[in-house]
């Protein structure tokens, strides 16, 4: 026996064993005063998102209310929301970004 390793009793441990961290949607809201340039640049600079994708997503969260920016674990979902929060106020927009568990 090697006194190194713990020993392993029953079977190998399966795919479905191994947990998951959660997962969140990071949403967009609307309004009615953040630009549309602002909000692509937004999309481009903090989601890593092309500028075709960015210019869409921005499109469809004007027309529908909210759009889905991004899936991540919770804390960069976090710190993707305080980020957004951050960059409107410096800028002067009311844009919010909302956190959703998936
Ligand atoms: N509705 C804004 C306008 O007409 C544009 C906008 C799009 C604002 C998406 C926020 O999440 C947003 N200037």
């Amino acid at each position: 026996m090697n006194d190194f390793l713990p020993e392993i009793e029953g079977e190998v441990a399966s795919e479905t064993d191994v947990a998951e961290p959660p997962l969140y949607r990071v949403l967009l809201l609307n309004d009615d005063y953040t630009t549309m340039e602002f909000v692509v640049e937004i999309l481009k600079t903090v989601f890593h998102k092309s500028v075709g994708e960015a210019t869409r997503i921005m499109f469809n969260v004007h027309q529908a209310g909210v759009g889905l920016c991004g899936i991540y674990a919770h804390e960069i979902a976090e710190t993707k929301v305080d980020t957004v929060h951050t960059l409107s106020k410096e800028h002067g927009f009311p844009l919010k970004c909302t956190m959703e568990k998936e």
